[in-house]
């Protein structure tokens, strides 16, 4: 089994992996405020900064990313970590399930995958069913020697909201997401950032060591978005798996260069 730090989707041991699967978790509201980033090849482009270590996008887009780079002779395109699973707001469920649409072998095989990125949403109704899918991507993506990013966001009947916590943002349940990913093999933890330095401390504490990225959120400023970013860097965090924060401002450069320092240097 190869370290991720062996593979190309980490940097110094640090990874920003540049998110764009929200046309199908969010829909194209989430390209409202920058019409141009409906276009895929528009969020291909940005990914050549030299600060993205992967690029994860769903099977479709996937496979437009690989023609994209043929077409247009790309070489340095950011490596491919395509998202097996996903789920729309479209659906309704009894509860959070994100079903698998994409095998590892067809990522590995067809998609020349880079790494491997699965949803798991704890504390839904359907976790056992997750669990088990999460089993098989993790043991081919063995097989295959790619590393598998878990988004590691508990949510659903079973996460408690108390005075304090709306539940996800829980300093507590984003820690045990995180240990989820420890204790089911994967190589990597996206976590929501419940919010203070202090709070991510305890999701270090949880992982011993597994790489933790933390998740971007929605669009806000770039001193408030770094700020987050260096508190959770400067005690352990391994960078940042974004979307909004990069793909929805007109020129994310500076800020790309921005987070090049704060993640790698
Ligand atoms: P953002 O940086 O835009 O939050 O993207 C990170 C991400 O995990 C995406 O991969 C995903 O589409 C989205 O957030 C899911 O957000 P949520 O389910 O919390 O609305």
């Amino acid at each position: 089994m190869k370290p991720i730090d062996d593979t190309p989707i980490t940097r110094n041991g640090n990874s920003l992996i540049l998110a764009y699967d929200h046309g199908t978790e969010h829909g194209p509201v989430d390209f409202e405020p920058l019409p141009k980033s409906a276009d895929p090849t528009h969020v291909f482009e940005v990914g050549r900064h030299d600060a993205v270590t992967a690029i994860a996008l769903q099977k479709g887009n996937a496979e437009y990313y690989r023609s994209w780079e043929q077409t247009h002779g790309v070489d340095d395109g950011a490596p491919l970590l395509v998202k097996l699973n996903g789920n729309s707001n479209l659906a309704k469920r009894d509860d959070y399930y994100s079903p698998k649409q994409c095998s590892v072998q067809y990522a590995v095989e067809e998609l020349d995958a880079d790494a491997i990125g699965y949803t798991m949403y704890a504390g839904s109704l359907h976790e056992d069913e997750m669990w088990k899918e999460f089993r098989d991507v993790q043991e081919a993506s063995r097989k295959y020697d790619v590393p598998v990013v878990m988004w590691s966001y508990p949510r659903g009947k079973g996460i408690q909201e108390n005075d304090d916590y709306t539940g996800q943002e829980d300093p507590d349940v984003v820690a045990y997401g995180a240990r989820l990913g420890l204790e089911l093999g994967a190589d990597m933890v996206k976590c929501k950032y419940p919010g203070t330095q202090e709070e991510w401390e305890q999701v270090e504490a949880a992982v011993s060591g597994l790489k933790t990225v933390m998740s971007g959120g929605s669009k806000r400023s770039d001193e408030a978005f770094l700020e987050d970013v260096r508190s959770t860097v400067a005690v352990g965090g391994n960078g940042l798996a974004v979307g909004r924060n990069i793909f929805q401002r007109d020129d994310p450069v500076a800020l790309l260069d921005e987070l090049e320092t704060v993640i790698f240097e």
